[in-house]
């Protein structure tokens, strides 16, 4: 789509208007229930080859090209619409977008889901049926690519001119199988069988990123300037793939630009002709390779050379569309480019873009540096999305060298004349220029550390987290810089993960309070006078019980293991680490079990839970703790004196589209986390929003959670940050132990290879980490505070009425946790964007 198809008038119509045109050119498209249908079955015929007795896949297909011709005309009116009014526009660069499924959530955001449900009905087709054929689009590792996903849903609906900035990894979040208990890797071919329907291919826009050589100096013959030249010797094309996201029945329609590698021609012709066929092919092979596949990691893998690859081919891609637009627009004139066009860095992975922006005004627009390090620091803004100081990512400068000689000379540059500043702000103090250089003692490249210098505003994702990051981890900073440290709490949308995910309560909140809720989820608190309504509160029991009764569904089929849907559906699910401690609550498992065998089970609450997650694939303690929750599991369940009192299981392949049905059917939330370690969290968020009620530690965004339902509606426990830190000095986990008879049954059956009997010694390593008084985590401490507040959760689940006043309190305050705050208050601390049409 170029700027010029576009019809002049488009962009200086007023909102009303707009929405006119836009009403008039989508009834060209057709939005009743027979055109729908017409195009489908045309789709599904011509398109596909397929008529309706085909796979779902096909009818998936099919519905989704038909409901694609409806963003089309939006999606051009949006581009041409933030090109003309030449507003400033904001950039999400990130490495990971977790999109998940899109069909259902455009159906949503255009407002076409009945008559499409309708539409199939009239053919003989099940809507349900055929959204689950989508395969999801796992382009990230978890909580952070989530969030990208949700901020984009939600800029979107505040009509906000926002491009998302990311990698079309052929291969996304590889597929979790269990086999024998143990985690197995299968690719993730998410693209399909034949081709993806929510991304078109841009080639008009591809832009060429290079890679490797030398860099030389030399003096101008006419001005005297240093001139400074990069001699590459690799280049690699960056071909982007942009998706469309929908608003929310706003008429807006953004763009997600995804890049792929692809080898040059030139390499094509000169390479090939070179006569070296078997070399030209694997080298076209090899720059490819950069988006082949996602890194499964969810902490930072240093040294893989490929992995920085992958995150200065984003990033360089990225700032040149942008030079190039400005450009077009502006000519070479960057006066103004810092109050059109701003970055937010999703965490470090594209803090390479504070060295690419200084590279491209420097050395090939000519700028002069304090004119281009003026422009970057006024442009980008960076987000910290971690806690653990050995997650920081750090780059040898060895590496960096040979793949990236001229950005290094930047960073160095930009080093130099920090450690400037900082000699001016302490003078004589050496210490500090060592902890604060950009370049470490090892010689590595500090990431964060880069980030925060070319940065104007550093955030975290929480209150208690942002707080923590002033506090310690970048404490020198905060003294240096203390207005560019500011908070933003997490949310997620509630279109996906209420909307659409849980249409039961929908409907139930649409008898009672409207939908305004869909894009004002404040609206929420309306519900709170509602839990003495018994009508109300049957219609809630109602929902809930359904939603159960889908989860119980999936976990049956995934697993074979049966979920008795008036058990507590106790739930965690997010990536398996040791700082989450999914240990602890397999001990409380343990705990319950104990108590069963041990014939203590007056006053018991049937419970069902259910852990699921991801390990990274070189993460031996997390694959381990998968092994042992499936062992114990096994024993669990074939126990015939245990029955419906505890059942467990671990569902395989947990990811969006799987916690679209776990997060409205659990009734109790686990965010047990170390205190001071979770960054935020945002399962919590989806959990509280759909009515579960939270068993949590004081951490991340567990703290705001309570704080608005109160201690009354959440189960609090374990140690907070600052006991954490004081207990690490004289930590005594065998006195935990010693001390608590419960704890020893645990311990006692674990080491006795109850849960190995055919695989002695197995568990030895996770026994001895939470035995060893230097765990990180420190999982005992936390042991008797958690079974305690466990069983306070199980007496409030016998007393359903309390149990339901909870959860509805739980939904009622939700309204903060949505993204449309979060990205409101993105937007009037940091971006300061105008909403397009207003
Ligand atoms: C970096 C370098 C090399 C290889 C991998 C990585 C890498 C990849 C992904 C490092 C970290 C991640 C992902 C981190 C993540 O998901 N963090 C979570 O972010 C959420 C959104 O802010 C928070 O809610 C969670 O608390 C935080 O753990």
């Amino acid at each position: 789509m170029s700027a010029n198809e576009q019809t002049p008038s488009d962009a200086t119509l007023t909102a009303e208007e707009q929405q006119r045109v836009i009403s008039e050119q989508l009834k060209k498209v057709g939005l009743d229930t027979s055109d729908l249908e017409a195009d489908f079955v045309h789709y599904l015929y011509n398109s596909m080859g397929r008529n309706v007795a085909s796979e779902p896949y096909y009818h998936y297909k099919a519905l989704s090209f038909a409901v694609r011709d409806r963003i089309m005309q939006l999606w051009k009116q949006t581009w041409a619409s933030y090109q003309q009014q030449d507003t400033r526009k904001a950039y999400y660069l990130s490495m990971e977008f977790l999109i998940g499924r899109s069909l259902t959530n455009n159906m949503l955001n255009l407002g076409v889901e009945s008559k499409v449900d309708q539409a199939l009905y009239n053919i003989g087709l099940l809507l349900e049926q055929v959204q689950e054929a989508e395969i999801d689009a796992g382009l990230g590792n978890g909580g952070l690519g989530r969030l990208a996903a949700c901020f984009m849903d939600s800029c979107a609906t505040l009509k906000l001119p926002v491009m998302g900035y990311g990698l079309r990894y052929e291969y996304g979040m590889f597929k979790q199988l269990i086999k024998d208990g143990h985690q197995i890797e299968a690719p993730d071919h998410w693209l399909g069988y034949d081709s993806y329907p929510w991304e078109f291919q841009r080639r008009e826009y591809t832009r060429e990123v290079r890679f490797g050589g030398y860099t030389r100096q030399y003096q101008d013959s006419h001005t005297g300037e240093l001139i400074v030249h990069w001699e590459t010797d690799e280049e690699v094309l960056a071909v982007p793939y942009d998706v469309p996201i929908p608003g929310y029945k706003n008429g807006v329609v953004n763009t997600l630009r995804l890049w792929s590698a692809q080898a040059t021609e030139v390499f094509n012709f000169s390479e090939f002709n070179k006569g070296s066929y078997f070399e030209a092919v694997s080298s076209k092979a090899e720059a490819e390779n950069i988006t082949m596949v996602l890194y499964p990691n969810d902490t930072s893998e240093n040294g893989k050379e490929l992995r920085l690859r992958q995150q200065y081919f984003l990033v360089s891609a990225s700032l040149q569309d942008v030079v190039a637009q400005w450009i077009e627009q502006h000519g070479k004139n960057f006066d103004h480019f810092a109050e059109h066009n701003v970055f937010q860095l999703n965490d470090t992975h594209p803090s390479l873009a504070v060295a690419e922006l200084m590279r491209i005004l420097v050395d090939d627009m000519k700028l002069g540096w304090d004119k281009a390090w003026s422009i970057t620091t006024r442009c980008m803004a960076y987000t910290n999305h971690t806690l653990l100081p050995e997650a920081l990512e750090r780059w040898s400068e060895h590496l960096f060298e040979k793949l990236l000689p001229r950005p290094l000379e930047i960073i160095y540059e930009i080093n130099a004349r920090f450690l400037k500043e900082v000699s001016m702000k302490w003078p004589g103090d050496n210490e500090r220029l060592r902890t604060m250089s950009i370049i470490d003692e090892h010689n590595h490249v500090r990431m964060a550390y880069l980030a925060i210098v070319g940065s104007f505003s550093v955030n975290g994702v929480a209150a208690l987290h942002s707080q923590l990051l002033k506090d310690g981890l970048f404490n020198d900073f905060f003294q240096l810089w203390p207005h560019k440290f500011n908070n933003k709490t997490n949310g997620v949308t509630q279109r996906r993960w209420m909307a659409s995910s849980n249409p039961g309560l929908r409907e139930l909140l649409a008898r009672y309070i409207g939908e305004d809720w869909i894009t004002d989820l404040n609206q929420l608190s309306r519900i709170e006078a509602l839990k003495s309504d018994a009508e109300f509160r049957q219609g809630w029991q109602a929902v809930r019980h359904e939603n159960k009764q889908r989860l119980a569904n999936l976990v049956e089929k995934e697993t074979g293991i049966y979920f008795p849907v008036d058990s507590m559906f106790d739930v965690q699910v997010k990536r398996i680490h040791e700082y989450k401690r999914q240990l602890l609550n397999l001990l409380h498992v343990v705990h319950l079990y104990s108590r069963i065998k041990r014939g203590d089970t007056a006053d018991w609450t049937n419970r069902s839970v259910l852990i699921g997650g991801k390990a990274a694939p070189g993460y031996f303690m997390a694959k381990k703790i998968i092994k042992l929750i499936n062992n114990v599991a096994s024993i669990i369940n074939n126990d015939p004196e245990v029955g419906d009192k505890l059942k467990l299981a671990f569902i395989p392949n947990y990811r969006v589209s799987a916690m679209e049905i776990i997060a409205p059917g659990t009734d109790l939330s686990e965010q047990v986390s170390t205190a001071g370690k979770e960054a935020s969290g945002t399962g919590n968020m989806k959990f509280m929003m759909n009515g579960s009620v939270t068993i949590g530690t004081l951490d991340g965004a567990n703290v705001e959670i309570l704080d608005a339902v109160g201690e009354d509606n959440f189960f609090l426990f374990g140690l907070k940050t600052p006991e954490v830190a004081e207990l690490r000095q004289h930590y005594n986990p065998q006195a935990c132990i010693e001390a608590d008879y419960d704890l020893q049954c645990v311990m006692g059956l674990l080491e006795s290879g109850h849960f190995n009997q055919f695989e002695p010694g197995l568990f030895d390593d996770l026994i001895a980490a939470i035995k060893s008084p230097s765990d990180p985590w420190m999982t005992l401490a936390d042991f008797r505070s958690y079974i305690d507040a466990q069983q306070a959760a199980s007496d409030a689940f016998r007393d359903q009425d309390r149990w339901i006043d909870m959860s509805i309190v739980n939904t009622a305050r939700s309204g903060i946790f949505s993204t449309d705050r979060t990205i409101s208050q993105y937007n009037e601390d940091i971006w300061k964007l105008m909403p397009v049409g207003e």
